[in-house]
């Protein structure tokens, strides 16, 4: 079986609100280039319970909370996308956080293509396995992924 030579991967990836409202078509297009399986699929405002698991890790610092409001006064594409390597993958496709240098080193990126600034920088994933799916449950609730 092949699945036992390229095992399947998981991630959650977000089309964060201002991109969700101006980019969503192109950036769904770039996904299904990669080669990204789109396994699930939804368009709603995250909660702050939802925002504070994805990014838990920088509590504390002086942006996390514009963050987390940023991310639940609109509605949000989330998606569960699946591929062999999908949590790198993705990272790989977001290109880098901030948007100048994302341009600057990796103009094929989504964010090189669609950002605004650093907040409203187009696309979120999970920066590993276990983020991803400690996230996946956030959203979608319990579903097996495997
Ligand atoms: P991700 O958003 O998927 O976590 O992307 P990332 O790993 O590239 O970014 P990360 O360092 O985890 O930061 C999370 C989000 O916080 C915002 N941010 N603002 N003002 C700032 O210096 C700053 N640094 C980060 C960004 O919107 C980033 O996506």
């Amino acid at each position: 079986e092949l699945q036992f030579f390229f095992p399947q991967e998981h991630t959650l990836a977000l089309i964060k609100p201002a991109a969700a409202k101006k980019h969503k078509d192109d950036i769904m297009q770039k996904v299904k280039e990669a080669g990204f399986t789109i396994s699930k699929i939804k368009e709603e405002a995250l909660t702050r319970e939802m925002a504070t698991q994805f990014y838990r890790d920088h509590k504390g610092k002086p942006f996390f909370e514009h963050l987390v409001t940023y991310m639940t006064e609109g509605p949000s594409v989330v998606m569960i996308l699946t591929k062999e390597n999908a949590v790198e993958e993705w990272r790989q496709l977001m290109g880098p956080t901030d948007p100048e240098v994302a341009k600057a080193t990796s103009p094929e990126s989504i964010r090189a293509q669609f950002a605004q600034d650093i907040l409203s920088n187009a696309v979120h994933g999970s920066s590993n396995r276990e983020h991803a799916l400690k996230s996946i449950e956030c959203v979608f609730g319990e579903i097996d992924t495997d």
